[in-house]
C-alpha cells in the first residue's frame, strides 16, 4: 500500500514508518517538525541523539534499499497544500499522529492551550475535509488516547469505544441506543482527542469515510526491531517534565540516581503499551479497515494497566533508587481503578510485550548509555493544571530539595 504517515518524525511515528516500510509498503512521511521546535522552545532534547529526518531516511535507504519520502507540511495550517498533496499522491491509507501530544505542555499557559486546540482540531478537520473534497477513499487510522474516557472504571471494564445504553422514552419504554463512551478528558490535550472523536463520527456517517480510531495508553520503551538496525535510526526518547511519560521518566530517573517523581499518592492507574506493540497494532489496524458507511472502528490500544506508585516501587527496588512523593501538579483523581477491554487486537494476533520482560533492557540499553545527555534541571514536572496547584508545587519543600540536588 501507499501509506501517508502524518507526524512520522515523532516518537511513535518514526518507528511506525520503519515498520511499515519493512513490510514493503510505500511510506510517505508528512511532518512540520513542530516537535523539534518545541524542544528548542523548552530547552530540552531527546535523551537519544536524533538525526535530521532527511538523514534518518537516507540511512534507512542505505540499510534496507527502501525509500522513505519526506514532505515538510503543516496539516493544521496549510490546507491547500495538504489537499494538493493528496491529489498528487493518492494514498491507500493514512496514519494520523500529527498532533501536539503532551498533556503538561497543553496546560502550561493560555498560549499553549490555544496552540494545542488550534493545531490538533484543525489538523484532524483539515484532513477529513480534504478527503471528502478529493474523493480519496483512503483508510484513516488515527492515534487517539485512553484519556478520552477519563480513567474511572465505575466498577466496569471500559469497552472499545461504544456503550449500549437504555433511554427512557416518553411512553415509558426503554429504547436501546449505542453511543460513544462518554468522554471525560483530564487536560486540554486530552480534550482535543475527545473533539476528534466527534469529527470522525460525523464524517464517517455523512461522507462514508473509512476511519479507525486507536485509543492508545501510555507508550513506553524506545527501540523496535527496525530502530536497532543502525545507530542513526534510533528513536527519540523524551524524559523532560512536559513530554516525558511516566514510565520512561521513572526508568531514566532510576538510571541517573534521581528520586522517582511520583505525583500525589501515586494511586493513579493508567494503561500502558510498549512501542514495539504500538507499531504492530498499527499494522493490524491497517489490515482491518472498516467498509464505507460503517461506524468508526475503535480499538483500545493497550496491553496492561499499572498503578503509578507500584511502577515506581518496582523500578526503585530493581535499580536501588529512591521514590519521592510530590504534590500533584495535575487535577486528577488521586486514586482510581482501571479495567480496559482490548480483545480486538488480541483477536487479530497481538502478542503483548509485558513490563517485566522488557524493563531491564530499556534501563541498561538506553538510559545508562545516554545518561551524559540528561539535563537534571529538566527532569521535574512543573506545568500545573491550575494557579493554585502551581503555587503548591512551587512552594513544596521536597520539590525545592530536589531542585537543589539537581
Ligand atoms: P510526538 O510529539 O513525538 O510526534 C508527533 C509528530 O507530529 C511530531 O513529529 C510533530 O512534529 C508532528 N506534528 C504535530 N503537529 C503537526 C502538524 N500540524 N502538521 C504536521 N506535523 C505535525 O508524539 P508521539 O508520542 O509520537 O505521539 C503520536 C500520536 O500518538 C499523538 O497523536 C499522540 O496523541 C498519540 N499517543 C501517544 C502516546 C504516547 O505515550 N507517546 C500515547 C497515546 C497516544
Ligand atoms: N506522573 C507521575 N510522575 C511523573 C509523571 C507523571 O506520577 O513524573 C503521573 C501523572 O500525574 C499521571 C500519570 O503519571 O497520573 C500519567 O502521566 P503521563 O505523563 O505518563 O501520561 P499522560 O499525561 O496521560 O499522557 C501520555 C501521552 C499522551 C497519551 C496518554 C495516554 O503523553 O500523548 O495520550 O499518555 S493515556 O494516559 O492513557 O491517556
Amino acid at each position: 500500500m501507499r501509506i501517508a504517515v502524518l507526524g512520522g518524525d515523532g516518537f511513535v511515528g518514526w518507528p511506525t514508518c520503519l515498520h511499515l516500510s519493512d513490510l514493503g509498503h510505500e511510506v510517505h512521511i508528512i511532518d512540520n517538525l513542530s516537535r523539534r521546535w518545541i524542544d528548542v522552545e523548552l530547552g530540552v532534547q531527546s535523551l537519544t541523539p536524533m538525526d535530521s529526518i532527511q538523514e534518518r531516511c537516507r540511512i534507512w535507504y542505505e540499510v534496507t534499499g527502501r525509500k522513505l519520502h519526506f514532505h515538510l507540511l503543516d496539516i493544521a495550517k496549510e490546507y491547500e497544500r495538504l489537499r494538493g498533496w493528496l491529489v498528487e499522491h493518492r494514498p491507500d491509507a493514512i496514519v494520523h499522529f500529527a498532533e501536539q501530544r503532551a498533556a503538561p505542555y497543553s496546560m502550561k499557559s493560555d498560549r499553549h492551550k490555544v496552540y494545542t486546540v488550534n493545531n490538533n482540531v484543525n489538523a484532524t478537520h483539515n484532513l477529513l475535509a480534504a478527503l471528502v473534497e478529493t474523493g480519496i477513499d483512503a483508510h484513516l487510522v488515527h492515534l487517539g488516547t485512553m484519556g478520552v474516557y477519563g480513567y474511572s472504571s465505575v466498577g466496569a471494564a471500559i469497552p472499545e469505544g461504544y456503550l449500549n445504553v437504555g433511554v427512557e422514552t416518553m411512553d415509558g419504554r426503554v429504547a436501546q441506543q449505542e453511543i460513544l463512551y462518554p468522554t471525560r478528558p483530564g487536560s486540554v490535550y486530552h480534550m482535543t482527542k475527545s473533539l476528534d472523536q466527534i469529527l470522525f463520527q460525523f464524517y464517517a456517517q455523512n461522507d462514508g469515510l473509512r476511519i479507525t480510531d486507536l485509543h492508545q495508553g501510555i507508550v513506553w520503551g524506545t527501540h523496535t526491531e527496525q530502530t536497532r538496525r543502525h545507530v542513526q535510526l534510533i528513536n527519540r526518547f523524551d524524559y523532560d517534565g512536559d513530554y516525558g511519560t511516566v514510565l520512561n521518566r521513572f526508568l531514566i530517573q532510576a538510571a541517573i540516581g534521581y528520586p522517582l517523581t511520583v505525583h500525589g499518592t501515586g494511586g493513579q492507574t493508567r494503561a500502558f503499551i510498549h512501542i514495539k506493540d504500538s507499531v504492530r497494532c498499527i499494522e493490524l489496524a491497517l489490515a482491518d479497515a472498516p467498509a464505507a458507511g460503517q461506524r468508526v472502528k475503535i480499538f483500545n490500544q493497550m496491553t496492561e494497566t499499572h498503578r503509578v506508585r507500584d511502577l515506581a516501587e518496582m523500578i526503585a527496588t530493581r535499580a536501588g533508587a529512591k521514590v519521592a512523593y510530590l504534590p500533584n501538579p495535575r487535577k486528577e483523581a488521586a486514586e482510581n481503578d482501571l479495567v480496559v477491554r482490548n480483545e480486538q487486537f488480541l483477536a487479530l494476533g497481538l502478542k503483548p510485550t509485558t513490563l517485566a520482560e522488557g524493563l531491564l533492557d530499556e534501563i541498561v540499553d538506553v538510559a545508562r548509555k545516554y545518561e551524559h545527555r540528561i539535563d537534571r534541571k529538566r527532569v521535574p514536572a512543573v506545568s500545573a493544571w491550575t494557579r493554585e496547584l502551581g503555587q503548591l508545587v512551587e512552594t513544596d519543600p521536597e520539590r525545592k530539595r530536589l531542585r537543589s540536588v539537581s
